[in-house]
């Protein structure tokens, strides 16, 4: 689905020199920061993000966003208008939490479509700290976002390292 009007484009580099409608976030439960892209996304978007968040936390998530969740904030200085922070699953062997990784894609899309974002771009979710092997973490990101309906023009992966951009590439054809 994605409708015929979305393309699915490759990029490798640092998802906070994107210049996007919306960056998404591969943020934790709490909102407050962390590493990765959360901690490079809070650092050179600057303390404004993080204002936002705490503003959420105190109204909308007190018990934190949800694992397979999504919510905007500003970019703060990013050259982007909006930062979605989505929660993905840490990966396990004993359970299988495709399903939530696969909401992380669809309801940041959800989000983009509400704030009007045309372009978007994505970290491989839940692929480093959260340990979920790239290749299958590539095959989640790209089939989710196939078979969702929105109205974002451009979905673009954007990967730090030669691994990640090479299993993306391989799912993208
Ligand atoms: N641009 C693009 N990709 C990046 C960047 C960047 N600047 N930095 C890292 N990556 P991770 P997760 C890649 O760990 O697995 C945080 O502490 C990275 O190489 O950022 O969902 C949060 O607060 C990997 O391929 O996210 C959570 O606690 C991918 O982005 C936890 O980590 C995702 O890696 C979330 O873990």
């Amino acid at each position: 689905m994605s409708t015929s009007r979305t393309s699915l484009t490759l990029v490798q580099g640092d998802i906070t020199e994107q210049s996007v409608d919306a960056v998404v976030n591969a943020a934790n439960s709490s909102l407050m920061g962390g590493g990765g892209v959360d901690g490079a996304i809070h650092r050179r978007g600057g303390p404004e993000i993080l204002d936002e968040c705490r503003d959420l936390r105190a109204s909308r998530y007190g018990r934190g966003l949800p694992t397979g969740a999504a919510v905007a904030t500003t970019a703060g200085r990013l050259p982007a208008r909006w930062v979605i922070h989505t929660v993905g699953p840490r990966f396990s062997r004993e359970e299988d939490r495709s399903e939530l990784l696969a909401s992380c894609y669809r309801e940041s899309l959800k989000v983009a479509d509400a704030l009007g974002a045309r372009t978007v771009a994505f970290p491989a979710v839940s692929a480093g700290i959260y340990g979920w092997p790239m290749e299958d973490a590539a095959r989640i990101a790209v089939e989710t976002v196939r078979g969702t309906e929105t109205s974002v023009e451009e979905v673009r992966f954007v990967l730090f390292d030669d691994r990640a951009y090479e299993a993306f590439a391989a799912q993208l054809g």
